[in-house]
């Protein structure tokens, strides 16, 4: 079968719009490789900014060892975020129209300035403005939230909703030692360090622009760029109150709403 690239970026935008699973690209398409996954995850991006969405930052995912266990995909990954995504600290989060929403606890940046290519860690660390506690909403396209390493590209690596909590300056913070505690609905708690994401978030965030200048591509200052998850993932259900703490950092929450 010949890849329209485009097509299967449309099938992707389509179930994320409809909330409503779909079988895995690959089942279909088991020639389609890493770097066209990424062509489809730009195109089905296009699709959302013709909406009127606009890229607001990126994420990367599969940075920790946690949630590569969880869902068996064993190499780190990116993602576009868009303000549309973005769901205010203290916000509620409405199940309807998402397939099965699991939340996850990060670390955030925000860039003060612009950064690309391959940079060390003082490099990263000055281009970073303030650091968030964050959590991610991710939400498979893919039937039971099963996925290879290709589809979840595909699928914009799961990305939903983010939720940022109150920002600081990066001095004096030991972005590797900061512990996070989250709970979920006082059903789940889940703890995990900063050092859990990709050994050091800085570190993700240099992956982040490696990554992305195998395209030519790189960060701006005023993006949001969410390190990872540093625990598992965790369903959400209607009611729930979510919050993570960071000592040292902040808090952030949401609600669930069927
Ligand atoms: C893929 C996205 C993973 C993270 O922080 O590890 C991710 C998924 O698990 O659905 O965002
Ligand atoms: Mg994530």
């Amino acid at each position: 079968m010949t890849l329209d690239l485009a097509s299967l970026a449309q099938t992707v935008d389509q179930a994320a719009l409809e909330g409503c699973p779909i079988p895995m690209l690959t089942a279909d398409h088991p020639s389609l490789d890493i770097e066209t996954a990424y062509t489809v995850q730009r195109l089905s991006m296009d699709r959302r900014y013709a909406r009127g969405e606009s890229l607001v930052g990126m994420k990367m995912g599969l940075t920790s060892k946690a949630k590569m266990e969880q869902m068996g995909v064993h190499e780190p990954i990116y993602g576009h975020l868009t303000g549309a995504m973005t769901l205010a600290d203290g916000a509620a989060f409405q199940l309807a129209g998402s397939c099965h929403p699991r939340v996850e606890p990060e670390i955030a940046f925000t860039l003060g300035t612009d950064i690309s290519g391959h940079v060390d860690r003082n490099q990263a660390l000055a281009a970073i403005a303030t650091v968030h506690p964050a959590m991610e909403i991710i939400d498979s396209r893919f039937t039971d939230f099963k996925f290879t390493l290709i589809d979840v590209v595909a699928d914009n690596t799961s990305a939903c909703a983010y939720v940022l909590g109150p920002g600081q300056a990066v001095a004096g913070l030991d972005l590797a030692a900061l512990e996070l505690s989250l709970d979920v609905g006082g059903r789940e708690q889940l703890k995990g360090m900063s050092s859990a994401i990709y050994g050091h978030p800085l570190d993700s965030l240099r992956q982040l622009c490696a990554m992305l200048d195998r395209r030519g591509e790189g960060l701006q200052a005023g993006q949001t760029v969410l390190a990872g998850a540093a625990t598992a993932a965790v369903f959400l259900q209607a009611g729930d109150k979510v919050q993570l703490d960071i000592p040292g950092l902040a808090s952030v929450g949401f609600s669930v709403e069927a």
